[in-house]
């Protein structure tokens, strides 16, 4: 089906007068749909149907938690069509068009906003971190339990399980190119292991997340103020730390994800410093003093992931990312583990200025 007549299944308002792609997703496409007049301009997105293998769940997820926050955004005196997404239905009424085997979905586009890929001020990083914040304190009393969307999502354990079974398979012959790589993601095995046991045992409950809160995830308008969490495939019952561990990830590296230059890659300590303070400045009294004494180690325990689904990915064939070039995924594993090493040798640091906004 022809992506006008794709769009034409959705109950939007107004007449469609363009239809056009917008930006790279590593995993979604998306595209602006612009209406005439008065009516609002919308996205519709084409969901990546092997990273998300169950679109309808994930709407149902979607729906339901943006309905909630609007509530606590009226209740506020705010903008519900500015401070969180909203879902435009299907003419038969569901999250979704099915055009087997991909699932489209639609919201509507939130003008005078922007999306940063990098940043480059720590009031940036203190506004981003305001903005997660934000979020779990308007999800902290969601009432029902979510679908898990994606297995294990941020389980450490889970994700060894896949990590044993892709080296198993060895797909590609590549296992014997990657030795040293590999041996990172052995050398941490007890360490993560031993981590995700508070998770299994309480110590670290269980919250409405979104679990992928990378910088450009988080809508700006003009003023450089957040407007709202964007890309609520993830969200899902997780920990309030993978948040901001995924976060910390990539707002506080100096370099790119893929960076191939090294040199470039480390964790900036100011940046690291003011996106806590902000996450803090909303959550400080919701979080518990476990989820306080790890919130420095979430963003080692994520970065350290990233490491592990990189190179997983990389060893079985490069298919969840898309890439540029073969060795792109490779890359992209070296880059976050010199992200990892740089963290790790700031640690004692980085517990002290957590330590010191807790107080
Ligand atoms: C993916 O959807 P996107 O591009 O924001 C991934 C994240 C990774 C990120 C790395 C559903 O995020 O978990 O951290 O790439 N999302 C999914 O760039 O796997
Ligand atoms: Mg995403």
């Amino acid at each position: 089906m022809e992506i006008n007549d794709i769009a034409k299944q959705f109950a939007f308002e107004g007449e469609m007068v363009s239809i056009k792609p917008l930006g790279e997703g590593f995993i979604n496409d998306t595209f602006v749909l612009k209406t005439e007049g008065a009516a609002p301009n919308y996205i519709l997105q084409r969901k990546n149907h092997i990273v998300f293998p169950d679109v309808p769940g994930m709407m149902d997820n979607i729906v339901k938690v943006t309905a909630h926050m609007k509530a606590k955004i009226i209740q506020a005196g705010g903008d519900p069509m500015r401070e969180t997404l909203t879902v435009v239905f299907t003419k038969e009424g569901l999250p979704y068009y099915y055009d087997k085997p991909n699932y489209w979905t639609m919201c509507v586009f939130i003008e005078d906003s922007v999306t940063i890929d990098n940043a480059t001020s720590l009031d940036l990083c203190f506004k981003g971190g305001q903005g997660i914040g934000r979020f779990q304190k308007m999800l902290a009393d969601y009432p029902d339990p979510l679908n898990e969307t994606i297995k294990g999502f941020h389980n450490i354990r889970f994700r060894y399980e896949q990590w044993d079974d892709t080296l198993r398979r060895d797909k590609f012959g590549l296992v014997k190119t990657v030795q040293e790589e590999i041996k990172w993601v052995e050398d941490c095995r007890q360490q993560m292991l031993d981590f995700w046991k508070m998770v299994e045992d309480g110590s670290l409950p269980m919250r409405v997340t979104h679990n992928d809160t990378k910088l450009s995830n988080v809508l700006f308008d003009k003023e450089g103020n957040v407007l709202c969490m964007i890309d609520l495939d993830t969200c899902m019952s997780s920990t309030a730390l993978n948040d901001v561990g995924d976060a910390l990830r990539s707002y506080t590296n100096t370099g790119a994800e893929d960076d191939k230059d090294l040199s470039r890659v480390s964790m900036d300590i100011s940046r690291f410093k003011a996106y806590v303070g902000g996450y803090l400045s909303e959550m400080k009294d919701s979080l518990n003093d476990c989820e306080k004494e790890w919130l420095a180690f979430s963003a080692i325990y994520i970065t350290f992931e990233q490491v592990l689904r990189f190179l997983m990915d990389y060893i079985d064939g490069s298919t969840y990312w898309k890439i540029q070039y073969p060795t792109h995924t490779l890359v992209r594993t070296q880059a976050q583990y010199a992200l990892l090493q740089s963290m790790e040798a700031q640690y004692d640091e980085m517990k002290q200025i957590v330590a010191d906004l807790c107080k």
